[in-house]
């Protein structure tokens, strides 16, 4: 863990001692919410008792593109890696659709049916300036999500302090020798003290990944982003408008059954911000427009026959709008807010050999949520303070008219057609209501409380999906999925306990946490009686090798589990600092275990702070995974110890250089979230875990002025 690991406590004592664990401190800013977590990559890291914020640019090096692992760092987190770029996070058990992850304030609506463009896809990390985290859950202003909210706020450009327009620029280039990709990113920006004006971009590129084990075949990755924001503001007023696009090519995707052949995505947002006296306004439009194709035979060995070669085109089209109030009441701060989202979705399984064999298997989709929340924040009885939230949604629903090709066989074309014939519209609504507590014991410890109950309604491929595809919204079970039309969202039960401790040289945060969440969705058996092919679902299924296909459907679970970050200031230049997590996830209406839970690990990093620089020695001790879902097929991990050391360097102001070293003893090992390896090229065995990167190293320089 880099130097603003520790910042992080130190931000949090600043607040109320005003001292400071190492020198970095004196520019702490602290956030204005006590329950997000931020990490930041040009400033140092704030937390406080509702926020966590974390800066990559001050994180190992060795993370790679995605910025799902630098996330995945904190205490409760875990990077579940589908590919390269199609990263989730995992958060207290939780991933996928689950989780509100923004890019720049925006929920971006994902192209692909099965995430290979999850959120974090569009938040390259030498792009990524801070990211925020609200801690446990998300407060419902950020709208709905069962697990945690986080925001990853992009690089930008900042307001001057003057009238006189100054420039601005900040580039980053990056190498790394497990996959021999390179990354250069740049952000010029000019800026007086009303408006402000940047363009950024970067370029990503990656081969196969190199492991003990062997070459990875389709793990290799190439991504290009660019965009222009600008703003300006009046003083009590503000207008900024952001525009990027983003340009992926070719990159594998191995535990799925096809690569991503290209993701190309625009995505803009437009808000203001008025100060009318003891009134702020807030109003954001944002949109976003993804065209995404994917294969099964440019990044993997094609099928023998031609008649198995697919394409498979998916679209999807975003809009969003939102305005909030807040204002000052009952000794706090009280917002109200609108908010509505609307999404299309489209996706067409082709064959590039024949023209008339095509499947229209996602339809004209449409999925609509328009929501209103009422939110407080402040000083309750003595000293705690509170933030209370109510939130209500109401969701829509819709697909349209499947169509296929004459050369697709009579089954799927039956299945098409009694598709059409169902009721493919559902509405329903959803309350969502928060309740975060917080109150000082003691001049060193705060004692942290929710309970909140959070919803999710089931996504548009667990409700339409009527032919059985592998396409399961990221989770690479290998199974085979169809929807359910009657699908009731998720409502989770939620209460977790914890303190922030911090002392001169020291600090702890554990957290105890536990969701009962009735009517998840998960798959299950088809019928009464899988293994026997006796319905049109599971005989198409059988034609594409997996005869007990799955049906998502609503079964009840629970997650527990206990996560902590901690530290200790040995003397002026030696620390230690960590983190430990432990998540536990079942079903409660049979005897099995969630699929795809992070086993428990502990990370602890010995550190050695001079001036200049600063050196890390740190260790990663996994767990093995045992406790995994019979419904899902999952096999099971053995634990393994890493080691790895990264080091800083600012060479002078404004010039920052970052190398790390990740598998010292170039150990083989496998991490659990990984996935299994669907590609028969390369050196993995089909159905093995991926393994993990071997003895390699990174670098990243940082130029800043
Ligand atoms: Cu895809």
């Amino acid at each position: 863990m880099t130097r603003t690991r520790l910042q992080l406590s130190c931000a949090f004592i600043a607040a109320s001692t005003s001292f400071c664990l190492v020198a970095p401190c004196a520019t702490a800013q602290s956030a204005d919410s006590p329950l997000t977590d931020i990490i930041t990559v040009t400033a140092p890291r704030v937390d406080t008792t509702t926020t966590d914020r974390i800066s990559p640019d001050t994180q190992p090096v060795i993370s790679g593109p995605d910025t799902t692992h630098v996330i995945a760092r904190l205490p409760g987190a875990a990077a579940v890696t589908n590919g390269a770029l199609s990263g989730q996070l995992q958060y207290r058990g939780l991933f996928g659709p689950r989780l509100n992850i923004r890019v720049n304030d925006q929920t971006i609506a994902s192209g692909g049916p099965n995430l290979m463009d999850p959120p974090l896809h569009y938040a390259p990390s030498t792009l990524v300036e801070r990211i925020e985290i609200a801690r446990g859950i998300s407060p419902v202003s950020e709208g709905p999500g069962l697990g945690g909210g986080f925001n990853i706020a992009l690089k930008s450009s900042a307001y001057a302090t003057n009238s006189s327009f100054s420039t601005s620029h900040d580039v980053t280039i990056t190498a790394r020798s497990a996959d021999d990709s390179t990354a250069v990113r740049g952000l010029f920006g000019v800026a007086n003290d009303r408006f402000r004006l940047h363009l950024l971009g970067s370029r990503e590129t990656g081969g196969d990944r190199e492991t003990p084990i062997g070459r990875i075949a389709g793990s290799e990755h190439e991504r290009a982003v660019y965009g222009f924001g600008m703003a300006w503001n009046s003083g009590p007023h503000e207008v900024a408008l952001d525009i990027r696009r983003n340009e992926t090519g070719l990159t594998g995707n191995p535990p799925f059954a096809m690569d991503i052949r290209f993701v190309d995505t625009d995505a803009s947002r437009l808000s203001y911000t008025g100060q009318f006296d003891d009134l702020r306004l807030e109003l954001a439009a944002t949109s976003s427009d993804v065209a995404h194709g994917m294969n099964n035979y440019t990044l993997r060995p094609a099928p023998p026959s031609p008649m198995r070669w697919r394409e498979t085109f998916a679209d999807a089209q975003s809009h969003t709008l939102e305005a909030d109030l807040a204002f000052a009441a009952m000794g706090g701060e009280l917002r109200v807010g609108v908010d509505r989202a609307r999404s299309e979705h489209d996706v067409t399984i082709t064959n590039p050999m024949n023209a008339n064999f095509y499947l229209n298997n996602l339809p004209d989709i449409t999925m609509t949520r328009t929501g209103g929340f009422v939110e407080w924040e402040g000083e309750l009885v003595d000293t705690w303070q509170g933030e209370l939230g109510l939130r209500i949604d109401h969701h829509e629903a819709e697909s349209g008219i499947a169509s296929t090709g004459s050369a697709v066989p009579a089954m799927p074309a039956m299945l098409a057609m009694a598709a059409n014939a169902s009721d493919r519209q559902w509405d329903d609504s959803t309350v969502d209501a928060v309740g975060r507590f917080w109150r000082p014991l003691s001049e060193t410890t705060t004692l942290r409380l929710t309970v909140a109950r959070k919803t999710r309604a089931p996504g548009y491929l667990e409700r339409f999906a009527w032919l059985p595809t592998p396409a399961s919204g990221g989770l690479a079970d290998g199974n085979t999925y169809v929807g359910d039309l009657g699908l009731a969202p998720e409502t989770a039960w939620i209460a977790e306990v914890g303190f922030d401790w911090s002392t001169s040289n020291a600090y702890a945060r554990p957290t105890l946490f536990m969701r009962r969440i009735d009517d998840y969705v998960q798959g299950v058996p088809f019928d009464a009686t899988p293994g026997v092919i006796d319905s049109p679902v599971e005989m198409v299924s059988a034609m594409n090798g997996d005869a007990t296909p799955l049906r998502f459907a609503n079964v009840d679970a629970e997650l527990y589990g206990i996560d902590t970050d901690f530290g200790y200031q040995i003397d002026a230049n030696w620390r230690v600092d960590g983190a430990v997590t432990w998540v536990r996830g079942k079903r409660r209406d049979i005897s099995d275990d969630l699929y795809r839970i992070t086993p428990p690990h502990f990370r602890v990093g010995a550190s050695y702070d001079a001036d200049a620089w600063t050196v890390t020695l740190e260790t990663l001790a996994t767990a093995r995974q045992d406790r995994v879902s019979l419904a899902n097929g999952e096999t099971g991990t053995a634990g393994q110890v890493l080691l790895n050391i990264h080091g800083r360097w600012d060479v002078r102001p404004g010039v920052s250089l970052a190398l790390g070293v990740e598998n010292l003893l170039d150990q083989p090992w496998r991490d659990h979230l990984a996935g299994v390896n669907r590609n028969a090229g390369g050196a993995v065995g089909l159905g093995e875990r991926l393994p993990g990167n071997g003895l390699s190293a990174g670098l990243r320089l940082t130029v800043r002025g």
